[in-house]
């Protein structure tokens, strides 16, 4: 591990000379700015920061800093809210949410890219074929059974079966009681279709969702990402600033404002490369009217933001100067769904220093149990904008929908 420090006229200045110096992989330590006494009359330098690279690391790409991939030719076939899902990200016209569509999980999405990307002859086309229509029709047979199966389980073990589900998907105690509870209201003698409806309704009041983002008429939008290291801001904002761009065809901005890590500049500069879209870089709060100001003419301007722990309480500050300063129309916290409920509430809370209108979810095809995403929306009420289930960009993100949560509960029960 090699420690520097340097002194420059500004923040700029000093970032360039540690990525000459040090490499892209530096992570700065400290950033402190000079007092004006400190130099003898006629210095310029302003500001010391102290700069650091491990460079006895086998591997030298930064952890947790991965190029953004876009996939241009993507199939947008699978459907949500009756549309196409990626079509629905952002909704300018229908205020309304359609009807939800059954999700399609990302692993049959998988095998079905994969198979049509394979090369084959018009036998074995043939072939493939028949074997699909078999594996449909068995399919269709199975589900049919499961269906009468399905029914008469929730009808004959009722609460119980319901009460087991939820527990095992770490739904807080008191949280099952009252649903469980208020499902007491719906027959154990109607079938299990009408079961899951009325669940269906009873977690919607417990999962307030915010719907699909709604750009504005006159203003561009501006949007923040929060949260914890490594919880997918950046990858979350790749996403959505690609589905503006690409398949919205709006124009986009980004305010990169993650400058702990140059390795973090330099991902989000070619990731805005590739999507074609403005990007800014900022070093400090002072920069962003400057910043807002170059971006203006845009749609929507997405700011990405360092990731923060929750226990660092300077850190905490600094984010909450920077969105002063930026005043954005939406905050969104970035949480992963695979980490556990006390710290996603501890995230909530100490986050809650800036103003949060959004949860936003990463990760939930990392975790087989939800109980911990509903648990905190239920104790905090935040309304949640997006869920995310893989690293493919634009593709892995959809509005969050309360349905794909008690899917989550039942699965194993209904299918
Ligand atoms: N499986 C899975 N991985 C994801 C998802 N979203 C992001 N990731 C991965 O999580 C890792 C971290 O993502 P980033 O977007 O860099 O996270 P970040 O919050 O910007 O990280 P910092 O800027 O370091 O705080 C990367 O490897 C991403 O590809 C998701 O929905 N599912
Ligand atoms: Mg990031």
């Amino acid at each position: 591990m090699r420690i520097k420090k340097y002194v420059a006229k500004s923040m700029r200045d000093a970032l360039a000379q540690i990525k000459d110096d040090l490499g892209e992989e530096a992570v700065i330590l400290k950033t402190r700015k000079i007092p004006k006494n400190v130099f003898a009359i006629g210095e310029k330098n302003e500001v010391e920061v102290t700069a650091a690279v491990d460079d006895t690391a086998e591997n030298t790409v930064t952890p947790g800093v991965k190029p953004i991939k876009v996939i241009h030719n993507t199939d947008h076939k699978q459907v949500v809210y009756g549309r196409p899902r990626t079509s629905c990200i952002v909704d300018m016209d229908n205020p309304d949410a359609p009807v939800v569509k059954k999700w399609i999980p990302s692993e049959y999405n998988k095998n079905v890219q994969e198979k049509n990307s394979e090369n084959h002859t018009k036998d074995e086309i043939k072939i493939e074929e028949l074997k699909e229509n078999l594996e449909e029709l068995t399919s269709l047979v199975k589900s049919v059974i499961n269906e009468k199966k399905t029914n008469n389980q929730l009808v004959q073990y009722g609460k119980e079966a319901l009460y087991k589900k939820l527990i095992d998907s770490e739904v807080r105690s008191d949280l099952v009681d009252h649903i469980v509870k208020r499902m007491n209201g719906t027959s154990e003698c109607l079938d299990g279709k009408i079961q899951l409806k009325r669940l269906n309704e009873i977690v919607t009041g417990e999962f307030p969702v915010a719907g699909p983002m709604r750009l504005k008429k006159t203003e561009p939008l501006i949007v923040a990402f929060v949260g914890p290291t490594g919880s997918g801001k950046t990858t979350t904002l790749a996403k959505l600033a690609a589905h503006c761009a690409i398949i919205k065809n709006k124009k986009v901005s980004i305010i990169a404002a993650d400058t702990y890590r140059i390795a973090a500049i330099e991902q989000i500069r070619i990731f805005a490369d590739i999507v074609k879209v403005h990007c800014e870089v900022i070093f400090s709060p002072e920069e962003v009217p400057a910043a807002l100001d170059a971006c203006k003419d845009s749609d929507v301007i997405f700011v990405d933001t360092a990731g923060r722990s929750q226990r660092n309480n300077e850190h905490l500050d600094e984010l909450k100067k920077l969105m002063v300063q930026l005043n954005p129309d939406e905050i969104h916290l970035v949480l992963g769904a695979t980490t556990k409920y006390s710290d996603l509430k501890n995230s909530v809370e100490k986050f809650s220093i800036v103003k949060v209108d959004r949860l936003l979810f990463t990760k939930i095809d990392e975790t087989l149990k939800l109980g911990n995403v509903f648990n905190v929306v239920n104790d905090f009420k935040i309304p949640v904008s997006y869920l995310t289930f893989g690293q493919s960009v634009p593709d892995d993100i959809e509005p969050a929908q309360c349905s794909r949560i008690v899917e989550n509960f039942m699965e194993g029960v209904v299918q």
